[in-house]
């Protein structure tokens, strides 16, 4: 599923350089040259110098690519080759390009541009048939409707709608550069009397008229993730009509107390003893890199499930504002049915599409290890230590959801539990809480 990539993670090599002393290390002409900073770095050790974005430095020598010897305000020493830049006027133009959008949409929408998330989600047959199912079964209901499609990528549920109902018109609305494509499928397949392709961000795009239905698959990992939702929340304000259906009409967040055997062997059991020797010191490494953020492509088996599942969000898309979406809460309380291990909460998630017709069905498409597999798989919270549990234990506590006040489509997840053991003469309570960043 969508990972955005991070800028800012760029870490100098640490590794000790002798300062250059061979006059063939040297510049050819021996005389320093001027270059500016990009950005700031701070020197490690003794050897490396610290400068701030904009600093003039002279670079006396250039011993490998990567590191350079260089001066600034008479101070000599070791600086990273990819902070400086030589053209004041170009460094200050890329600036203005690289200046962080906190929405990360050239990423974000320049990930969406080619076929490899669109294959991924097309090819979840789950994903795809639940919309189909939602268009087939409130056919008549669509007829005549106006619909728009939100982040239609190649169009198919603006296609579903075109071929299995009559609506008047549908806007497919795709921000990525897809769209141009979209437009091809959609006459592709001669529904471009229905379909009208709209390429440009939901927020910003212009339409003749207000729309019945407001359809989106939106969904990121452990729900949230990528706040599409906030996309979709400002198209029902500004284009619904009033009485008009919004498809998924809820989503529930699920969670569960579950064993992770294999990951936990993989991970962290591992440096128990490979190879007949005692490598536990890289533990601690082992918890910080693997454990501190969830793991998003998680399949947990039923088997693995310690207690029945139990919603904590339920979210309300007639109801839902975006302010709401800063900080989500939910409680838990579960019940363990059977003895195992503790290694952390898998979470999941389900949406709910309304039926149109009367007594019609609710369509779900429901992520959870008792459904098909989908694309979003689930996801898993690891505690940084593994906890014994016995049948009657009791685990309860609270998820908060808070999204990342900068990286706006970011979020941590908060966990807090208490588990209560009845299998020891004095009740036993363990506390436990941690937070994981996805990813920022
Ligand atoms: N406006 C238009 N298209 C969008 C928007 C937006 N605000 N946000 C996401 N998309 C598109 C995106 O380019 C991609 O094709 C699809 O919607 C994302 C689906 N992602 C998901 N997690 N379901």
């Amino acid at each position: 599923m969508f990972n955005l990539i991070f800028p800012g993670n760029q870490t100098a090599d640490e590794s000790k350089r002798q300062p250059p002393d061979t006059q063939a290390e040297r510049e050819d002409d021996g005389s320093p040259e001027e270059y500016v900073a990009r950005s700031g770095f701070t020197g490690r050790g003794s050897d490396q110098i610290s400068f701030s974005s904009g600093d003039k430095l002279l670079v006396h020598a250039k011993p490998s690519s990567e590191w350079w010897w260089a001066e600034l305000r008479g101070v000599i020493g070791y600086v990273p080759a990819g902070y400086l830049s030589q053209d004041a006027a170009e460094e200050e133009e890329e600036e203005e390009e690289e200046e962080e959008d906190p929405w990360q949409d050239d990423e974000y929408f320049g990930s969406y541009s080619t076929l490899r998330l669109h294959l991924e989600m097309l090819s979840d047959k789950s994903r795809t048939e639940a919309y189909r199912q939602v268009i087939l079964s409130n056919c008549a209901s669509l007829r005549n409707k106006v619909v728009m499609d939100l982040g239609c990528g190649t169009g198919i549920i603006s296609l579903f709608c075109a071929q299995l109902a009559q609506p008047s018109v549908v806007y497919a609305v795709e921000a990525s550069s897809m769209a141009e494509y979209t437009r091809q499928l959609v006459k592709q397949n001669g529904c471009e009397e229905v379909v009208t392709v709209l390429q440009g961000r939901a927020e910003e795009i212009e339409l003749p008229e207000q729309v019945d239905v407001l359809v989106s698959e939106w969904m990121g990992n452990c729900l949230l993730f990528e706040f599409m939702v906030e996309s979709v929340l400002l198209a029902r304000d500004r284009w619904l009509k009033e009485g008009g259906v919004i498809w998924p009409s809820s989503a529930a967040l699920t969670l569960v107390p579950c064993q992770a055997d294999s990951y936990y062997a993989e991970k962290m059991a591992f440096w128990e003893r490979p190879y007949g020797l005692d490598f536990t010191p890289l533990q601690p490494l082992a918890q910080q890199e693997f454990f501190t953020k969830p793991k998003f492509s998680h399949l947990i088996e039923p088997n693995d499930c310690l207690t029945a599942p139990c919603d904590v969000l339920n979210l309300d898309m007639y109801t839902l504002q975006v302010q709401d979406l800063e900080e989500i809460k939910g409680q838990f309380h579960f019940c363990v049915d059977k003895p195992g291990v503790f290694h952390g909460f898998t979470a999941w998630f389900t949406v709910h599409f309304e039926s149109l017709e009367t007594g019609g069905a609710t369509v779900e498409l429901n992520t959870g290890p008792n459904s098909e597999p989908t694309h979003w798989k689930q996801t898993l919270f690891m505690l940084d230590r593994p906890v014994s549990v016995y049948a009657g234990d009791s685990i309860s506590g609270t998820i908060v959801l808070r999204r990342n006040p900068v990286w706006r489509r970011h979020m941590t997840v908060t966990l807090h539990w208490n588990i209560n053991s009845c299998t020891e003469d004095t009740d036993n309570c363990q506390v436990g809480t941690k937070s994981f960043p996805m990813w920022r």
